[in-house]
């Protein structure tokens, strides 16, 4: 599966912003990679607070991006490739600025109750120090709590200011964003990416949160993973999915969430979604005091997480593996080395990734190495989870190395102006190193990134141990050397991947059997720089 970050991908119409009918000047690009389905972040009419997570119109598409025109005729030529299209669903909240939430302003209109209003804190007034109804802290800094001058009561909003928690305890919104799936099923979408899916069920109590330090408390406790998440998302299904003859995927983004719970939510017998993001493996290199708190990876954390997680779903549930996305930075410059090393280290990340069990997710320009921003001033930044830190923090320490731009800027198609994004001027700056990274040169290169990337998704097609392979992890405790073999059928790849610089030797007690990818052109016996190697054995 392949994300599109829209804004950034590809630019029509020279205003410096990516579009639709970008997309399907470039459609070649996917087809050549071999990717079996896209998910599209939003495309939806959006006043842009969060680059399109805040919807004020999910039945339409935002002028910036095209029409629903282009749109249909997007869906239209990717399933000529055999292609599908899965669409981001953002219903935790909309935008302040969604006709929904701008009646629910209203204390006496039948939405008030669509959206989480409450007075102030009992005997404090409103808008006094300490007055919100509780004191959690937002995933965008500040309080969770923004008040309404107008009823003197305040709304939550998980996110910005301009994203509203919709009440999912309201049957009316249930049904009202199942309407809005349905809708969008019948134009032809396969499916449906599912915005921090497990936080929409709260404590309805709303108790206050333990305080870690700072300001704000951590109310996650009421909720990740809530007390109705699996009857709503229960709900959805037979509301949405149940019964219908295409064969469509869910995948829902859960922040927080266990293997135990990832295995419910994705039983198939119990049909919630077909498979979870989990964010363990993205955490492994935070600090206490969060994603802006730099710590490096021990890859043995990073084997043990991972080998749980395989182990956790190898019977029941499935996985979804990703390295990157458009709010992670890019993994060549986080686990690799995207300086000397960049074209290896890319390679071998992917390897390891993709031969995994469960579905692999490719975001934008990973499949040509591209490597974080490396900005240097605040005015290049533009995400608002960014800007409003810094703003919180006063520090721009952790946010070269983690802010979500990195996954943002412009994709880098050519050596020409702009990468070749577009004729205008980008909305945000494109890497300057754009000369040498960029997807002609990659096309060209029969050993690039993206050639490397040709080869594991077409292996994952060809060769049936890749997609159902059991999976058994090797050397767990090895500094330095990621191992593990997938067996099915009397079919055994083993495959290795050198996270370092330096030689490794690696005894195994199998015979692997015959070579059959790798990131080095000559064979050797001690594992070289950023070495991968994949091996297969029969019998
Ligand atoms: O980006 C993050 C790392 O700090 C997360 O906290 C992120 O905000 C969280 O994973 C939820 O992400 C999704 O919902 C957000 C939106 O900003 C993200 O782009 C989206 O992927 C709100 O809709």
């Amino acid at each position: 599966m392949y994300q599109v970050y829209p804004r950034s991908f590809a630019d029509s119409d020279g205003d410096g912003i990516g579009d639709l009918r970008g997309i399907l000047h470039r459609l070649d690009h996917l087809v050549e990679l071999g990717v079996d389905a896209v998910w599209l972040s939003p495309v939806y009419a959006s006043p842009q607070d969060d680059n399109g997570y805040d919807i004020s119109d999910y039945q339409a598409v935002d002028p910036v991006f095209g029409t629903l025109d282009d749109l249909d005729e997007l869906i239209a030529a990717l399933h000529e490739h055999g292609i599908k299209l899965v669409m981001d669903l953002v219903v935790n909240h909309t935008s302040d600025e969604h006709p929904w939430f701008v009646e629910s302003r209203d204390p006496t209109s039948p939405k008030r109750d669509w959206y989480w209003w409450r007075p102030p804190r009992a005997g404090l007034a409103a808008g006094a120090p300490g007055a919100e109804p509780t004191n959690w802290g937002s995933f965008f800094s500040g309080s969770v709590w923004e008040l309404d001058e107008t009823s003197g009561e305040y709304y939550l909003h998980l996110f910005s200011r301009k994203q509203p928690d919709l009440n999912w305890e309201n049957e009316e919104v249930r049904q009202a964003v199942y309407a809005m799936m349905r809708w969008w099923l019948d134009r032809g979408v396969d499916g449906f990416r599912m915005d921090v899916v497990n936080v929409l069920s709260k404590d309805t109590s709303l108790p206050d949160g333990p305080v870690h330090g700072g300001v704000w408390a951590d109310g996650s406790a009421s909720y990740i993973c809530g007390p109705r998440i699996h009857d709503f998302l229960a709900e959805m299904h037979r509301a949405v999915f149940a019964g219908r003859p295409e064969r469509l995927l869910t995948v829902g983004e859960m922040p927080g969430v266990t293997i135990d719970q990832a295995r419910v939510f994705t039983d198939p017998a119990r049909a919630e979604v077909d498979m979870v993001f989990q964010f363990e493996h993205v955490g492994l290199d935070h600090g206490p005091g969060g994603k802006f708190d730099v710590r490096p990876l021990r890859l043995a954390d990073l084997k043990a997480s991972f080998g749980r997680w395989q182990a956790g779903l190898a019977d029941i549930g499935w996985n979804s593996l990703y390295w990157d996305n458009h709010d992670q930075p890019r993994i060549v410059s986080r686990f690799g080395d995207d300086g000397h090393f960049r074209r290896e280290s890319a390679t071998m990340l992917a390897t390891v990734l993709h031969l995994h069990r469960g579905t692999p997710f490719v975001y934008q320009g990973e499949e040509l190495g591209m490597t974080n921003a490396h900005f240097t001033r605040l005015d290049q930044y533009r995400d608002i989870e960014t800007l409003r830190h810094v703003e919180a923090s006063g520090s721009l320490a952790g946010v070269a190395e983690r802010g979500r731009d990195n996954a943002r800027t412009p994709m880098q198609w050519s050596s020409d102006p702009n990468a070749g994004f577009s004729t205008g001027t980008p909305w945000i700056d494109v890497n300057e190193n754009f000369g040498i990274i960029n997807a002609a040169a990659e096309r060209a290169d029969p050993e690039s990134v993206f050639h490397h990337y040709r080869r594991l998704i077409a292996l994952r097609h060809d060769d049936p141990v890749v997609a159902l392979g059991d999976f058994t992890m090797l050397l767990p405790d090895h500094e330095h050397v990621y191992a593990f073999t997938r067996s099915w059928d009397g079919v055994t790849l083993t495959v290795l991947g050198n996270f370092s610089g330096s030689l490794q030797d690696v005894v195994l007690d199998h015979d692997p059997g015959e070579l059959i990818l790798s990131n080095y052109s000559a064979p050797a016996t001690t594992l070289r720089p950023w070495e991968a190697r994949v091996h297969r054995h029969v019998g």
